[in-house]
């Protein structure tokens, strides 16, 4: 989240698309709640399905699956016709005026720069045009035809309100009052925001729909101010914090990046990332990269990282390519994978197309399960009469199961959507032989550091040479790991500007990322976090809820990341001058001398405004971008691309064109675009959602909740559960191009047929929660049905739109 969630109360105007927070959401869910109730809120929700959030809105809009960057050009186009765009905050905090790139171009569904073979693009031209100076040229009356404003003008022409009716189903009407809503928070004062969850990120194109929603915002002059945002709601309590801390295959922690196979020389993988001011006067913050990377270096190695082996740069593997979920299963697919750890994961049941899941893990020599719980996982081999299962005589694949503990008996911290730290206390035992993640982890690197110490081997130095100070190296205390990854001075640090003066004793922790440095004298595993636990003591403890200025900036209560600021990019809630656009809920000002207010400003904090440093100070530009550069795998302005299961069989802005019918820079494997279904042997579009009676796939062993929701069903509209001679409570058979699943037929009014390009078109809902272990009534895995394709930047698997077939069972 930009914001966080007592902060959803301050906005007039909430939007929620691409998610159900009602139902998946709940505890939440309640400050949407508030503001409805305090500040007369307009609650809209754009969904297939009529909700549990739906009903209590004040305006619901139907759309088909996978089609919302159709949906939102067209509110973009709405805005620039209608002129309903805060202009100063766009002129001034966009990249409106900048101009791009003269080779830059855009035909037919296509950008410059693509090859079809590999499916990418050379990004090379996604990129404004340079000065003599170095600096972006800019023309501040946006009249010149290669401005950012100009260009993008023209991208959404296409999206009109007609093409949003024939394209997502949504009648034209529904459309256009959804717009004058939004429209209504392009004044200073008024605000909407934005709350998302997975039916925006789990599609093949969910990256762009998400950015999409941004651009919305900033038009709106929605960002960084309270009551606006892009919001992000998560899923797992600490999924934030998994991100955070890098868990991602080319990620560092603090969202820096894995050095890729090319980038063997420490001083280019610095510069590269040692972003410089794209235009005058801008702050660039990540300018300060080597100092987050070596704080982190020197946490991770300790001594043995120095400056002569450029802080063991070469112990950092260099990837040749990404290891997402997606590619790893490829991978055991074609046999070159030993063994694989999931560890807190049931991937059998969470990832796509359980056919190939199962074809993958019986490839493996060993699979290790890090789980509280019985897992599908740990069972694949074990037949449970469906198909697809495999035939546990014929297989070699050694499973471990490490029982650990739950967040409930551990102490720790757990990072919310809200990018809260906030620290848990342990609040029972374990039981049986249950131990924690942390003890597990330990006792395996101890024993694998004293193999490599006793025996050698390959490369044993970042095992042997990792830096483990703990009291107890067989269980580090959450405490100690906690100091770690927020950092501590390893020497005296002194004033750089008055050596005499001492800023930090030897040992001491830090207060904040501004402390860091980069010649080995700082350590922080996680440059982010830093400040977290610090001089004074874990902040992340704190449970102080007063609020003084009243609209939920709660500053003492745990800690935010970064710098315990509440609100991002909380500089352009004011205008040029440093003056609050909306002084109702003032966030920060300039007060002559320095910025203060309600939340830590998101700017340098004595920066005078007059020198014209932009809000956005991990960008270069200083400033949002429309034009995202290179950032995006598919092009600069998000593009709709149908679902790699699509219901029209071509993409609707070009229907004769080929290849662009879906993402031409998705994430997939060829043997899996073999085996995409089609229309007419998969007529429906099916889409999978979550339960607010359970949790994926654990609550299925509590008696309670099998109770609440004891069997698996999906859910069928009434028009076309008539058409088929469906009756509500029978069985039905749904089959993709991948398997097929049986479940009881829930027959619903929430689930409407949609008139797509003059054709019907029905959704089928299903539920995700079933499975063959647990108390609950033995289930079928959905994620049999599903396709194995991804988001060309996130990778997330297209779990919200697919094609299925439907039968009496
Ligand atoms: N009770 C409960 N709560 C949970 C979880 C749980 O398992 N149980 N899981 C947690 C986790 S890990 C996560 S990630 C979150 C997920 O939170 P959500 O994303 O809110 O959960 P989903 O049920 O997947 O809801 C997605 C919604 O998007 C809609 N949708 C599908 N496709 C589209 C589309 O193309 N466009 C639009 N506009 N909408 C679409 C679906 O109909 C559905 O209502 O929930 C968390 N909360
Ligand atoms: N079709 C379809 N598929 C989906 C989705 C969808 O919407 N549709 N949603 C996707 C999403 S958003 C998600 S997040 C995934 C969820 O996929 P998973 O994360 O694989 O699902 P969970 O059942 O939450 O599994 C988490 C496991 O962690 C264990 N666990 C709990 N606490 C601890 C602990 O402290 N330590 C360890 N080691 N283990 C612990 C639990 O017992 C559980 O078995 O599913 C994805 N799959
Ligand atoms: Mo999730």
């Amino acid at each position: 989240m930009t914001n966080h969630w007592v902060d959803i109360k301050n906005a007039d105007v909430v939007l929620i698309m691409g998610g159900n927070a009602a139902e998946a959401h709940p505890c939440g869910f309640k400050w949407v709640t508030e503001a409805k109730a305090h500040n007369k809120a307009k609650l809209i929700v754009v969904d297939p399905r009529f909700t549990r959030s739906a009903s209590v809105a004040d305006f619901y809009a139907p759309i088909r699956t996978g089609t919302d960057i159709i949906f939102l050009g067209g509110v973009i186009k709405y805005l620039l016709d209608k002129d309903k765009i805060q202009h100063e905050y766009v002129r001034n905090y966009t990249d409106f005026s900048f101009i791009v790139r003269e080779d830059f171009a855009f035909d037919a569904g296509l950008y410059s720069g693509y090859d079809a073979e590999k499916r990418t693009y050379n990004k090379a031209s996604w990129d404004y045009e340079r000065g003599d100076d170095g600096y972006v040229k800019t023309d501040p009356t946006l009249a010149h035809p290669r401005t950012v404003y100009q260009l993008l003008k023209k991208h959404y022409s296409r999206y009109t309100e007609d093409m949003v009716e024939r394209v997502c189903g949504t009648p034209k009407d529904k459309f256009l009052k959804v717009c004058e809503m939004l429209a209504s928070t392009a004044t200073t004062n008024r605000a909407a925001t934005i709350l998302y969850a997975l039916g925006w990120t789990q599609h093949s194109i969910g990256s762009q729909i998400i950015r999409t929603g941004a651009m919305v915002q900033l038009l709106l002059g929605n960002i960084g101010i309270a009551g606006g945002g892009m919001n992000a709601l998560r899923g797992h309590s600490n999924i934030q914090g998994l991100t955070d801390l890098g868990l991602m295959s080319n990620l560092l922690p603090g969202y820096m990046t894995l050095p890729n196979e090319p980038e063997q020389d420490y001083g280019k993988y610095i510069e590269s990332r040692t972003l410089k001011p794209l235009r005058p006067n801008q702050l660039s913050y990540w300018q300060n990269y080597s100092k987050f990377h070596v704080s982190l270096m020197k946490a991770w190695w300790g001594q043995s990282a120095t400056a002569e082996n450029n802080w063991a740069f070469d112990y950092l593997p260099k990837l040749d390519k990404l290891y997402d979920m997606l590619q790893v299963y490829e991978l055991m697919n074609q046999g070159k994978m030993n063994g694989y750890i999931a560890q807190g994961f049931n991937p059998l049941a969470a990832a796509p197309n359980k056919a190939k899941l199962n074809a993958g893990f019986a490839k493996l020599k060993f699979l290790v399960i890090m789980d509280p719980l019985v897992t599908e996982t740990s069972e694949f081999w074990r037949n449970a009469g469906e198909a697809n299962d495999v035939d546990p005589s014929k297989i070699q694949t050694e499973v471990f199961r490490l029982p650990t503990t739950c967040f409930a008996e551990e102490d720790g911290t757990l990072v919310n959507s809200g990018r809260w730290l906030q620290w848990h206390w342990k609040g029972a035992e374990p039981p049986g032989e249950a131990k924690s993640d942390i003890e597990i982890m330990a006792l395996i690197f101890t024993r694998l550091r004293k193999m490599y110490q006793d025996e050698g081997g390959k490369y044993p130095d970042p095992i042997v040479n990792l830096s483990w100070p703990y009291a107890n190296p067989q269980n580090p205390t959450a405490e100690e790991l906690a100091k770690e990854y927020t950092g501590r001075a390893l020497v005296e640090l002194t004033d750089p500007k008055d050596p005499s003066k001492v800023t930090r004793k030897a040992g001491e922790q830090l207060a904040g990322f501004a402390e860091l440095r980069d010649d080995g004298s700082t350590i922080s595993g996680c440059w982010i976090f830093a400040g977290a636990w610090g001089p004074g003591g874990n902040l992340m403890a704190r449970r102080d809820n007063s609020d003084p200025t009243g609209i939920g900036q709660t500053l003492n209560w745990a800690w935010a990341w970064p710098a315990n600021r509440r609100i991002l990019y909380n500089r352009a809630s004011c205008d040029v001058a440093g003056k609050p656009f909306d002084p109702r809920r003032s966030l920060i000002s300039w007060n002559g001398k320095f910025w203060t207010g309600a939340d830590i400003p998101d700017f340098k904090g004595d920066e005078n405004p007059d020198g014209g440093m932009g809000p956005f100070i991990m960008n270069p530009e200083g400033v949002a971008r429309f034009f995202a550069r290179a950032g995006m795998a598919e092009g600069p302005f998000p593009e709709h691309y149908e679902p790699f299961e699509t219901p029209l069989g071509y993409n609707p802005l070009y229907p004769k064109a080929k290849g662009v019918t879906s993402n031409p820079a998705a994430r997939v494997f060829k043997d899996d675009l073999a085996a995409m279904g089609t229309v007419d042997k998969f007529p429906y579009v099916a889409t999978t959602y979550r339960l607010t009676e359970h949790f994926h796939y654990w609550t299925k062993h509590v008696r309670i909740n099998s109770i609440l929701q004891p069997e698996q069903f999906v859910e069928i509209g009434e028009a076309l559960a008539k058409e088929l001679g469906i009756a509500n409570g029978s069985r039905v058979k749904v089959s993709s191009n991948r398997g097929y699943i049986k479940a009881v037929a829930l027959v619903t009014k929430r689930l409407r047929a949609l008139t797509i390009e003059g054709k019907t078109v029905h959704h089928v809902g299903i539920p995700i929660h079933w499975g063959f272990v647990g108390l609950a009534k033995p289930g079928f895995l959905t994620n049999t049905l599903t396709p194995f394709v991804g988001d060309g930047n996130s990778q997330t698997p297209e779990f919200k739109s697919f094609l299925v077939q439907v039968e009496k069972a």
